[in-house]
């Protein structure tokens, strides 16, 4: 069995549903919405080492749409993040476990800041940005050489410190600094129009970013995306125009996958993806074996014995 971009995608659908599922707590439409985007940048940008979460010049990750958790959950989880392991995922938003409701600092390797407040985690990336750029003019390039990603909602578009944010990024020319918004029409009130009519491309491009729109479910157009965001001389903004509960059977698209959805649906969506519950071996096998190819950009926290049936990682 070989695995493909698609399937890792697919993968983290499949992960946030059955822990969704089991919580009957949490949310969907961000995780399987933005699994095809998430994909393509943690196997092909974001620089990473998942056996050693605090390594200093790593890439920042950030989810500002910490509602979406179990996106980099089920991220950490298939890149081999030892501490979010498969038992992890099974008791999401449960009290003790390393995979809260909302992301936490400090709590969970590979969670860079708490996000949930919708726009603490744009702004917070501006921070790290700053002192990115900081830290490296007083240790140079071959110490500190890294980049902030920050994968926001529209959610965290409407708030107010996102505005103090973005300009702050354009007038210090963070161009290490890209954040893919998840532009998908719609919260938890329902379609975007009913709380926002302005037009977010315009605002970031008056702000002096640079701007491009994407389909947010085209691995190729996301991948030309980002590499393009590589080169501007200015923070970047890449509007990825994506489904929000893409995967599900019934409500692709809909306003109502912002949350959970039922077993009924969670099944019907599972039996369109060919994947076990919580994934089984040759499936997590063959993922490994594609995540550690050289087409993927990062070291694993991943060992290789699957002796005995067992997928040790
Ligand atoms: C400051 C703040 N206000 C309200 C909320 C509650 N809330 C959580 S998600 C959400 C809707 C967010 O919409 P969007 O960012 O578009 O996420 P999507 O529905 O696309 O997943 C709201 C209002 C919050 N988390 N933070
Ligand atoms: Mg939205």
């Amino acid at each position: 069995m070989t695995a493909t971009p698609q399937d890792m995608a697919n993968a983290i659908r499949v992960l946030s549903m059955d822990a969704v599922g089991k919580a009957k707590s949490g949310h969907l439409g961000a995780p399987m919405g933005l699994a095809d985007a998430a994909t393509v940048l943690w196997s092909k940008f974001l620089k990473f080492d998942a056996a050693k979460p605090d390594w200093a010049d790593r890439d920042r990750f950030v989810l500002s749409a910490g509602h979406g958790s179990m996106l980099i959950y089920s991220l950490l989880h298939l890149t081999g993040f030892k501490a979010v392991t498969k038992q992890e995922l099974e008791a999401f938003r449960q009290w003790g476990s390393k995979t809260p409701g909302h992301p936490e600092f400090g709590h969970t390797p590979g969670v860079e800041t708490t996000t949930g407040p919708l726009g603490q985690g744009i702004a917070t990336a501006v921070g790290m940005a700053m002192a990115e750029r900081s830290l490296s003019a007083r240790y140079g390039d071959e110490l500190v050489d890294h980049r902030t990603w920050v994968m926001a909602g529209d959610g965290c578009l409407m708030e107010g410190v996102s505005h103090e944010a973005i300009s702050l990024a354009s007038r210090l020319k963070l161009s290490k600094l890209t954040v893919i918004w998840d532009d998908n029409d719609a919260t938890i009130d329902g379609k975007v129009g009913v709380a926002e009519a302005g037009d977010q491309i315009a605002r970031f491009k008056a702000a002096g970013w640079a701007t491009k729109a994407v389909d947010g479910h085209d691995m190729g157009a996301l991948r030309r995306a980002m590499a393009w965001a590589l080169k501007q001389d200015r923070p970047s903004l890449i509007a990825a125009k994506t489904l929000i509960g893409k995967g599900s059977a019934n409500f692709e698209g809909n306003p109502k996958t912002h949350g959970t959805l039922d077993d009924g649906e969670i099944a019907a969506s599972k039996a369109k993806i060919p994947m076990g519950r919580f994934l089984q071996i040759p499936e997590i096998a063959a993922m490994v074996a594609w995540i550690v190819s050289p087409e993927c950009s990062f070291t694993t926290g991943f060992t290789f014995d699957l002796s005995g049936g067992r997928a040790n990682y």
